[in-house]
């Protein structure tokens, strides 16, 4: 059962004493490092100081560290981590927003650090693409997507107000953005709206339409009720704040209702001119929520002949790789040869890999000591029992709707244990199949049970240096409960080896945070949830717990996610109280069994 976290277990009162005092001391030193390193020797002294203090009038009636354990005994002792708030979003929710997500303050979805290393660029999913001045922390507005219901922005048509994924979801840069100025975004339109479907720039007068022309969505079988775009921008001077270029529109694709869209975009970090993955972007394509209807659509994620419920892989730049490539349907981006599908009659050319129910965020983990152990990595959120960790490889089924996590998905939507002979049809259409195969399963998964959580964010492999104890490590969030976890890259790739019952274990990350408010400061906590229930409050929040909610999180989500800069540093991010944090250092707590 390990790492499967079917059950949960409170260690209260285990590690009050001296053991903690010193995790804590060490920790602190390792933030009075940093501090001083970067000069901030007036912060050090707030921050240090003020932990230090706290620490040592809490230390003789200390709770303890309320866990869960996860791993299996002699497993490696829970990491704990030192936040520090970094930037305040601007708020785009309202503070009293009562639906399932206006009362966000601010739904920053990705943060991006411009090749360079000057800038981030941050997208909210209600419209701002902002670009972040790092020294001085100024946000500016680069472009706004929404151009909703006389909004001055681009798209008359952006989706951004229901559900919790939506609006302007993605943002990447090309790996050649030093020489073209060119990022790729993902946003999502309802095509019923009033409108054109053509971005609108009277406010963005730096934007040239020329030529722009959108593309006839590439369809999915059953109902649209959403379209996800891809559009590739070039910026012809990337030394200011504002854009001035051209756009194109690379893909439209039809979904069927307004969950699990069109999502994430990747390219490998490590593919160089001249290598086959050099400027082909992985782009992470929701199931729009077709896996789990009653309805015909409930197969579109095992359809080889539709984009959805999928991992794409496509070159952009119709002038890369013309040679061992294909043009694609709109005219608009080519497909690699070495794509799975290209040559199975029926499927689609873009799909590298599928069976997917929402792989809304990927990873390129790199293992800069050994080039073989580099692998995509796909976050997948669950139905109802388990959430997914994927290691994804060329043309693997991932086996969703037949299958979530490491065990059958019925019909009725909940789950039972593999058939003894775990194989299932190859679906190249509605009907029409091509022979069998073995699905592959997650490298990590935990259940939606207390200690657990409702929806996996997103997970990058550490290779920072701030925190040694997590180097080498997956570290993830969970979006409702706000949990941090890490799982051993190594193991994670000795799981990944055909048999669904080996997972990698997951470890607990514990949270040191000083709130700058002075509010109620418990200094170390469990989850992301109770910080950003202050932060909330703090910036003007009104509803009685935090927006949205969750089966096991309960009222309130933390919607939390884990993003990294050019150096390998990590920053978490959370919607609910629109806030960025950087982990400053961290520290492994001492054995407390
Ligand atoms: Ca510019
Ligand atoms: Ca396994």
């Amino acid at each position: 059962m390990q790492g499967r976290l079917a059950r949960s277990r409170t260690d209260s009162g285990e590690a009050g004493g001296a053991g903690g005092l010193g995790a804590w001391l060490s920790i602190i030193a390792v933030v009075h490092k940093r501090l001083m390193s970067l000069g901030r020797l007036a912060i050090c002294a707030a921050t240090c100081v003020a932990a230090t203090l706290s620490l040592l009038s809490a230390s003789a009636a200390a709770p303890g560290f309320g866990a869960v354990t996860l791993a299996p005994a002699g497993a490696p002792a829970p990491v704990i981590i030192s936040l520090k708030d970094w930037v305040a979003m601007p708020i785009t929710g309202k503070v009293d927003g009562k639906g399932q997500t206006d009362g966000m303050l601010a739904r920053v979805n990705s943060l991006r650090e411009e090749p360079g290393g000057r800038r981030y660029f941050i997208n909210d999913l209600n419209g701002p693409l902002y670009i972040l001045d790092k020294s001085s922390k100024t946000f500016t507005t680069y472009l706004d997507f929404n151009g909703r219901d006389r909004r001055p922005g681009l798209f008359h048509k952006l989706a951004y107000d229901t559900g919790y994924a939506g609006g302007l979801v993605a943002v990447q840069f090309d790996p050649d953005y030093s020489h073209n100025g060119r990022f790729y975004t993902v946003h999502v339109e309802d095509p019923a709206l009033p409108g054109s479907n053509a971005p609108d720039n009277t406010n963005a007068p730096g934007l040239n339409l020329q030529g722009y022309t959108t593309t006839r969505p590439i369809s999915t079988p059953g109902d649209t009720l959403r379209e996800g775009v891809l559009i590739e921008w070039t910026d012809t001077n990337t030394t200011n704040a504002t854009f001035e270029g051209t756009a194109r529109e690379v893909m439209r694709i039809s979904l069927n209702t307004r969950i699990h869209p069109l999502g994430d975009l990747v390219f490998n970090p490590r593919a160089r001119r001249g290598d086959a993955d050099w400027r082909v972007v992985y782009i992470g394509c929701g199931d729009g929520g077709s896996g789990e209807s009653r309805l015909s659509t409930r197969t579109n994620p095992q359809r080889l002949d539709t984009l959805v419920g999928k991992v794409l892989r496509v070159i952009p730049d119709l002038s890369e790789h013309t040679s061992t490539s294909t043009v694609g349907e709109n005219g608009r981006y080519r497909v690699p040869n070495d794509n799975p599908y290209v040559s199975t009659r029926g499927a689609r050319g873009e799909i590298w890999a599928y069976g997917l129910r929402n792989p809304h965020r990927l990873h390129w983990a790199i293992d800069p000591a050994t080039r073989a152990n580099d692998r995509l990595i796909a976050d997948s959120v669950g139905l109802h029992t388990w959430e997914a960790v994927y290691i994804i490889h060329k043309g693997a089924n991932y086996g969703y709707s037949q299958r979530e996590g490491n065990e059958t998905l019925q019909p009725d939507n909940k789950t039972t244990a593999l058939p003894s002979l775990d194989r299932i049809p190859v679906l190249t259409g509605e009907t029409t199949t091509d022979g069998t195969v073995a699905p592959t399963y997650p490298v990590i998964q935990y259940g939606h049970v207390a200690g657990g959580g409702d929806a996996i964010g997103s997970g990058v492999l550490y290779r920072g240096s701030l925190v040694p104890a997590l180097r080498g490590k997956y570290i993830f969030t969970d979006l409702t409960t706000g949990h941090v976890w890490f799982a051993d890259y190594r193991e994670m790739l000795a799981a990944d080896d055909g048999n669904p019952r080996t997972l990698a274990p997951i470890h607990e990350v514990k949270l040191q945070w000083t709130d700058p408010n002075g509010g109620d400061n418990a200094a170390l906590f469990d989850t992301m949830k109770p910080i950003t229930k202050m932060a909330y409050f703090a910036r003007g929040g009104r509803l009685p717990d935090l927006p949205g909610r969750g089966t096991v999180s309960g009222l309130g989500r933390a919607d939390v996610h884990v993003a990294v800069d050019g150096a390998g540093e990590l920053y978490l991010f959370s919607k609910t109280d629109g806030m960025i944090r950087a982990v400053v250092g961290g520290a492994v707590l001492p054995e407390t069994r």
